[in-house]
């Protein structure tokens, strides 16, 4: 009888739970979604925007790629899912997994085991912004509120070069100036997007509650968001479904790759169709940012609710000033999580900038992120009980070794003029408390008073500026995490931290043979300490350090291979659209 139980479990378990398969060409297509001119963007088996992936909790999901793009590699993170158990999923180039070459195929493979909006991103050096980006919706068998219909919304920003050449004129020292490239400094986008284009309109029934799962897919500026007409209620935010938090009009700020999922009624008459205003987040632009005021730019973009497609569309609408939504001292999670303490072991991690070879580059505690020679995940694999030793990861790696079941404390010390959206794989942590702007870009150690007892909990939170924040999570997830800022500029300019957790509790985890196969095709080792030695764990002299990458620029992101000369910090005149390169991780250990 026990094991006709056991067999009967089983299959009403597989009643429910399904396999998701996806076979995705990775591919360059041609798009003008602001309507300047068409350029090259980054979809998927020649769609773009790339498809959003709809699953149930309980599902496995399977992505096979194919990187058709010729010039570029490539990769997917599923920004929010947490891999537990499958740290080999995680998707991140150089921590993760090895960049996937041109012609190479790669396979993801994972349960779904969390509910709510999630999306997927390119996380193969700085990649993303050319449209390698999309919703992955989790849908929540137990969701504990009504709503008729859903839908996603997407917000971004655009730009009119392609990566390679702005992270190019970012990290070096060329000679540029114009409205969108000034070198030096973070280039501005030329427009925002909502679902990947502009002027949309969004077809609603009268008298229905829609749940709205709203992604930030940019790579720069956050956004700010107002429905007119419509007040709205927050149900979720960065895959934690909320107790319900009526919202009101306010306006909702979205840090790049954060969601909030909200719930909206449509009104009972038809008579008018209403305005959905987003625009890009200037408290991330221009002086803030130390960059000059562009005359004439307009960050604004108009969606509309329409009712009535008879009807007129209502002009767009004008704000001088935002009060934004504090969501951490608000939102209770659903679940209602108590506060983790005592607290095993507290990490503080302050950011800041320093100057290598005439490039500004960003620091956490004084050291600026470098790929190494290889992935991090993949040295706590082959170098067996030096796993937990921070040397074998190499130091501008920036590695921070946790032991399984700690409750650690993260704070967060922005010592900059302007914010950062800070991101942690692998963990939606508990937001303790966030400052506001010009408290402090070091935290005192005194906590706020209102800490909740049942504290919100994200995987991305947005750093005001001069500010701090605190975080906790239990390090229950063997595996390698990236602790990074989410602007692609800052994660190229080193604002990044390896969280290397328990790894000496990852099993029988093994790397699979197409993940190994990527490796090999692009040239990259997959086993040994940063310095890819495969002897002597501790002997990590081949490291890819500050000193020894001399070249910061030219950054010419993902393009494979590097076009001659380059990697040279002396060859600094180059077309814009330069040939194609091979990327940074293996170019800066030569
Ligand atoms: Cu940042």
């Amino acid at each position: 009888m026990f094991s006709l139980g056991l067999l009967l479990l089983g299959c009403s378990q597989l009643a429910f739970a399904k396999v998701v398969k996806y076979d995705w060409s990775i591919d360059w297509v041609n798009r003008n979604p602001d309507g300047a001119f068409p350029r090259p963007v980054i979809g998927i088996n020649g769609e773009w925007p790339c498809p959003q992936i709809d699953v149930d909790l309980g599902d496995h999901l399977i992505v096979t790629i194919y990187n058709n793009l010729g010039n570029e590699s490539t990769g997917l993170h599923w920004h929010g899912l947490n891999q537990y158990g499958h740290a080999t999923m995680d998707g991140s180039a150089g921590t993760a997994q090895c960049p996937v070459p041109p012609n190479s195929s790669f396979t993801y493979s994972f349960p779904i085991n969390q509910t709510g909006s999630y999306w997927y991103h390119s996380h193969t050096q700085g990649q993303y912004p050319d449209g390698l980006r999309g919703p992955l919706i989790v849908h929540d068998p137990n969701f504990p509120y009504h709503f008729d219909e859903e839908m996603t919304m997407t917000f971004s920003d655009w730009y009119h070069e392609e990566m390679p050449t702005l992270l190019n004129y970012y990290q070096s020292t060329a000679d540029v100036n114009n409205n969108s490239i000034q070198s030096g400094q973070a280039p501005i986008p030329v427009a925002g997007l909502i679902n990947d284009s502009q002027n949309n309109t969004i077809k609603v029934l009268p008298g229905k509650t829609y749940l709205i799962h709203m992604i930030d897919m940019a790579n720069f500026p956050g956004v700010a968001v107002y429905f007119d007409g419509h007040p709205f209620t927050a149900v979720g935010v960065d895959g934690t479904t909320v107790e319900k938090y009526y919202l009101g009009s306010e306006i909702l700020r979205l840090a790049p790759a954060q969601r909030w999922d909200i719930l909206i009624t449509t009104k009972n008459d038809t008579s008018k169709n209403f305005v959905i205003f987003a625009t890009l987040d200037v408290n991330m632009l221009f002086p803030p940012h130390g960059i000059p005021t562009i005359e004439g730019w307009n960050g604004n973009t108009t969606a509309w609710l329409v009712y009535d497609e008879e009807k007129p569309l209502p002009p767009q609408l004008t704000f001088y000033e935002f009060e934004f939504f504090d969501e951490v001292n608000n939102l209770i999670p659903y679940d209602r999580m108590p506060l983790l303490e005592p607290v095993d072991r507290r990490i503080e991690m302050t950011l800041n900038n320093a100057t290598f070879d005439g490039i500004t580059r960003f620091t956490i505690n004084n050291i600026t992120y470098l790929p190494q020679k290889v992935p991090s995940l993949y040295t706590a694999l082959s170098v067996g009980n030096y796993s937990t030793d921070p040397v074998v990861y190499g130091v501008n790696s920036n590695p921070f070794v946790l032991k399984y079941g700690e409750i650690i404390e993260i704070v967060v010390n922005n010592q900059h003029e302007n914010l950062h959206p800070m991101h942690l794989h692998g963990h939606q942590y508990q937001v303790l408390q966030r400052g506001y702007p010009d408290t402090g870009g070091i935290w005192d150690g005194v906590y706020d008073k209102n800490v909740s007892a049942t504290p919100v909990r994200r995987d991305t939170v947005m750093l005001n500026k001069n500010s701090s924040s605190v975080w906790r999570f239990r390090a229950d997830n063997p595996g390698v995490w990236l602790f990074h800022c989410h602007i692609e500029y800052h994660i190229t300019s080193g604002l990044v931290a390896t969280i290397v957790e328990a790894p000496d509790y990852l099993g029988n985890l093994t790397i699979p043979k197409d993940h190994i196969a990527a490796c090999k095709h692009y040239g990259m080792s997959y086993e040994g300490n940063a310095g890819a030695n495969t002897r002597n764990p501790l002997d990590v002299s081949l490291q890819v350090t500050a000193a020894n990458a001399s070249a910061f620029s030219p950054n010419y992101g993902a393009t494979f291979p590097p076009p001659i000369g380059a990697g040279s910090s002396t060859s600094k005149k180059r077309s814009l659209r330069g040939p194609a390169i091979k990327d940074r991780l293996v170019r800066l250990g030569n």
